[in-house]
């Protein structure tokens, strides 16, 4: 499990009511009411061991259609006292002490038993891609294809179904055994996505090298191509890019009609973003994918200066 590094400025506590739900996601809490550190990995470790944390999920969605092609496994901590915390304020600290490999395997798991839970309810659900984040640490380590593999054959699933997310950044970090583990899971068949793509130092490189199933466009070119600067024809230039090499893309971060409309003129076929659907919680997420052809009806978009719906 993996989420960009944030700074780690202490903000004080507000109370759950007062939390908007944006902020759930985006402020990271890192200090108690008297000035202490928190969370600590003592915190984290407790957390694991109850439960506390858990997965939301955010469709990806083909943008002709409406229609739900997959989900992203997004995770939060539940936090008894604090309310719902977002990934920004632990998922760092997880990194730093190493918690992260525990972490990451139980979010696996986890994501593994609810694809399982979803072909158990409906069959036609059989097909959908659930995708995890995994993180730099997950990916120093090539025990993570055997975990890969025995969660496959423990829920009975096709590797097709899950989705591994990686950055640039995370295969930059450990270059020979970060390819080791991608060529063992594409051997295996689980699908590969290039995530963030367009920020990492040597985009193309890894593109070279690698055989991704799917590019995700880095939100900050979508937030940016409306504004009449270069950022639309980047992403031209990238919707053009995984044409000719192959692979599907998908817009990350569409929060607009007016970027969901420029990257359908411009021939992008799947995207992502809060004007779609937020990363939602496992009952809302169902009811969804319960929806006839799994489309979402254009009535549950959050328009701009909508109120966004679901919870961050
Ligand atoms: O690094 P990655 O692309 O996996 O990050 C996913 C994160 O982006 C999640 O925390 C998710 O909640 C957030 N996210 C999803 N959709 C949007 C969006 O439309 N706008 C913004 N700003 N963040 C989003
Ligand atoms: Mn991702």
């Amino acid at each position: 499990m993996r989420h960009k590094s944030f700074s780690r400025r202490g903000v004080g506590l507000k109370s759950h009511a007062q939390l908007q739900h944006s902020e759930l996601l985006l402020v990271p809490r890192l200090q108690n009411l008297d000035g202490e550190q928190w969370p600590t990995p003592h915190d984290l470790y407790t957390a694991l061991g109850n439960q506390e944390f858990v997965l939301f999920y955010q469709p990806e969605i083909e943008l002709a259609t409406h229609r739900i092609v997959g989900v992203e496994a997004l995770i939060r901590w539940r936090h008894p006292q604090r309310g719902l915390i977002g990934p920004a304020a632990f998922i760092p600290l997880a990194e730093e002490c190493g918690l992260i490999l525990e972490i990451g395997r139980w979010g696996l798991g986890e994501a593994c038993r609810q694809i399982r839970a979803w072909k158990v309810m409906d069959p036609s659900l059989g097909r959908l891609r659930v995708c995890v984040n995994l993180s730099t640490r997950e990916f120093a380590k090539e025990d993570i294809c055997d975990y890969i593999g025995e969660l496959l054959d423990e829920h009975s699933l096709d590797a097709m179904q899950l989705g591994v997310e990686v950055t640039e950044t995370s295969l930059m970090t450990n270059i020979i055994t970060a390819s080791g583990v991608l060529n063992r899971l594409r051997e295996m068949g689980v699908a590969l996505l290039m995530d963030d793509f367009g920020t990492g130092y040597s985009s193309l490189n890894y593109l070279q090298s690698f055989c991704f199933d799917v590019l995700k466009i880095d939100r900050s070119f979508v937030n940016r191509m409306t504004e009449g600067n270069n950022a639309e024809k980047i992403v031209q230039v990238i919707i053009e890019l995984a044409r000719v090499l192959n692979m599907e893309v998908i817009a990350e971060g569409i929060e607009t009609m007016e970027q969901y409309k420029s990257l359908t003129r411009l021939g992008c076929r799947y995207g992502q973003g809060f004007l779609l659907a937020r990363p939602l919680p496992v009952d809302e997420v169902t009811q969804l994918l319960q929806l006839p052809g799994k489309i979402l009806p254009e009535t549950s978009f959050a328009y701009d200066h909508a109120p966004l719906r679901g919870i961050a």
